[in-house]
């Protein structure tokens, strides 16, 4: 208990997270009323029910299903905002959020209203709480190559606000191969890159996202544990890899939170850092994911200063920022 203290007070940077994923049962109902939209649970407890998942795709259903209360750029703001008080309150400093534009573009709800709630909650959040932020845009990857470069297109007018692109979604049957062209192009523009890989794909994948996506993180990597040489230069290059433990355990990709390969990737002299990825969904915050962590392996209390240090080593602020927060 004295080391989660500890740990609430220590100042954190959370790398991976999705915003929508932050969508609590609460302030979904409380948007679907706002939005006269009819939602498929009697109650919140009723939803909360159902968050019980075998598999990415399980969640993923959901979490698509979940955003459509997301209509108005007040709604982006208050989904935000949410966020970034509950972070404030578990000493995260520095915040860096997905957004999934396809998944509110295919409803009809525009670039801009989204951008526009989502970064105006960021700047309120930079000065009342005292929090940075990186923006990620996130490509969808379930869907066509075509429908990423179109909403990059949708995007070029914002891009002043948006740091990098990511890749989620249905990671299997979907290479980052795929997008190889789209992230070239994103390279271009002067846009930094991360993608999921590693989480339900294999070890293949994290290697394209290397070497043809060019990234510069990996978000999750678990499955990077299989392929010794990849192990090896995810070391030399001292990639990030964004772990997110419950939801590796809601997903079913661990079985049991004492198997979690944290410690493993750490040993292995790996950049690993803790993050949330869908709080709402996945059973906590990150405060939560140390106290899972903290209960179920024989962490040290060296391993977890290490790991709070690499989530801002691996950040994407620049070199005198981190200076002042290692
Ligand atoms: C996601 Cl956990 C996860 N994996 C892949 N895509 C996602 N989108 C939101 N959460
Ligand atoms: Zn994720």
């Amino acid at each position: 208990a004295e080391r989660l203290a500890c740990i609430r007070l220590l100042p954190k940077a959370e790398l991976h997270l999705h915003i929508e994923g932050s969508l609590e049962p609460e302030l979904m109902f409380q948007l679907a009323e706002r939005n006269a939209i009819q939602l498929p649970y009697a109650s919140v407890d009723a939803l909360r029910q159902a968050y019980q998942f075998h598999n990415l795709q399980e969640f993923l259903d959901l979490y698509y299903q979940g955003m459509s209360v997301l209509q108005t750029e007040q709604d982006f703001y208050d989904l935000t905002w949410a966020y970034l008080q509950r972070s404030a309150a578990e000493g995260v400093i520095h915040v860096e959020i997905f957004f999934d534009p396809q998944g509110h573009l295919q409803r009809g709800v525009d670039f801009s209203v989204q951008i526009e709630g989502i970064y105006r909650a960021l700047c309120d959040g930079e000065t009342q709480l005292g929090i940075s932020f990186r923006l990620i845009l996130s490509f969808l990857r379930h869907l066509s190559e075509q429908s990423a470069f179109e909403t990059l297109e949708l995007a070029m007018p914002w891009l002043n606000r948006i740091d990098g692109v990511g890749l989620d979604s249905s990671e299997l049957g979907h290479p980052p191969e795929k997008f190889a062209r789209v992230f070239a192009r994103c390279r271009e523009l002067g846009l930094r890159v991360t993608a999921h890989a590693g989480e339900e794909g294999p070890p293949e994948y994290v290697w394209q996202a290397l070497d043809l996506l060019k990234v510069q993180r990996i978000d999750h990597g678990n499955r990077a544990l299989e392929d010794e040489v990849l192990i090896e230069r995810l070391r030399n290059e001292q990639i990030p890899l964004t772990v997110c433990p419950l939801s590796n355990l809601k997903l079913c990709v661990v079985e049991d939170m004492s198997q979690h390969p944290i410690l493993k990737l750490l040993d292995a002299g790996l950049r690993v850092t803790v993050n949330s990825d869908d709080p709402a969904y996945f059973g906590g915050y990150l405060q939560d994911n140390f106290a899972a962590l903290l209960a179920h392996l024989p962490i040290t209390d060296a391993q977890i200063l290490q790991l709070i240090r690499n989530s801002f080593i691996g950040s994407w602020l620049s070199d005198s920022e981190k200076q002042a927060c290692l």
